[in-house]
């Protein structure tokens, strides 16, 4: 019976690091400058998961083989207090490594969140509340119009608080749906209205909280025109599901003739595009 249970565990290790191999259901095609960065470090974190896993098994199974009961009544169990020198090593050799990897992945983590957007980045402010997503743009002129949460009023569509009074919010629009340029920084402030969410755009390689009561400011550059899926990616309550949304990345003349459209045309416009760019095909 031993032997056989070692032979499974074997085989189970197989396949399950063969599944890897496999690619299927993997990561789609990054669309962000930061992406190889974050794919490399994915990757090299996968290998040495993998080799302390697959070693793991071995060794496990090796053990099952060895001790297993052969019917021998003088072969009885002996109790281990276990070897310290070996728990400090291996101990040890654990923080390493991942201190390590942790040291190596927070470059571009860091990229993304501690350092301020570039100037001429494309701001956008995004204000979760349960169950939407709100986008809310500037405008032509670039000043995004002052915002008052004593302001919001769901039921007048007013989703973030515009104040119609500031000259600013006159040229500003809000939607559903994030509308980006590519090839040129984007910086988003995130806010909540309620709980934690998470914005979450797989191809962006790029998943952060939303918290109320604070302002997370991120910025990132994506690469090639279409349209993605956006989703929430924290359980936010009983609707959750439904916060998906689209993001569409597009060419900066599409952005600028957007940009110069007043609300109810600019809805329309992005409804069109939307209907426009087909969703990446996942192999
Ligand atoms: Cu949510």
């Amino acid at each position: 019976m031993g032997r056989v249970l070692a032979v499974i565990i074997w085989i189970l290790t197989l396949l399950s690091v063969l599944l890897f191999f496999y690619g299927k259901w993997w990561f789609p095609a990054a669309i962000s400058d930061h992406a190889p960065a974050l794919d490399r470090q994915f990757m090299i974190t996968l290998v040495v998961v993998g080799v302390s896993f697959t070693a793991a098994q071995i060794g496990l199974g090796w053990m099952v083989w060895k001790y297993r009961d052969t019917g021998n009544r003088s072969d009885r169990a002996v109790y281990s207090h276990g070897s310290n020198r070996l728990e400090v090593l291996w101990t040890i050799i654990t923080a390493i490594i991942f201190i390590a990897l942790g040291l190596m992945g927070q470059s571009v983590w860091a990229s993304l969140r501690l350092h301020d957007a570039p100037p001429g980045s494309y701001s956008v402010e995004v204000v979760a509340q349960q169950f939407q997503w709100n986008f809310h743009y500037a405008g032509g002129d670039n000043k995004p119009g002052r915002t008052d949460p004593s302001l919001i009023d769901d039921s007048a569509l007013n989703f973030v608080g515009l104040d119609p009074s500031d000259p600013n919010a006159a040229d500003d629009a809000v939607t559903a749906s994030l509308v980006i340029p590519v090839n040129r920084p984007v910086e988003l402030r995130l806010r909540s209205k309620d709980v934690i969410h998470n914005i979450w755009v797989p191809q962006l390689r790029f998943k952060q909280d939303l918290v109320p009561g604070m302002e997370i400011k991120v910025h990132f550059t994506a690469n090639k025109v279409g349209k993605y899926e956006l989703a929430c990616a924290e359980l936010c309550g009983q609707l959750h599901y439904k916060m998906k949304s689209y993001m569409l990345v597009l060419p900066e003349d599409e952005i600028q003739a957007l940009q110069s459209l007043p609300q109810a045309e600019y809805q329309a416009k992005v409804k069109e595009l939307l209907d426009k760019y087909p969703l990446p095909i996942y192999e």
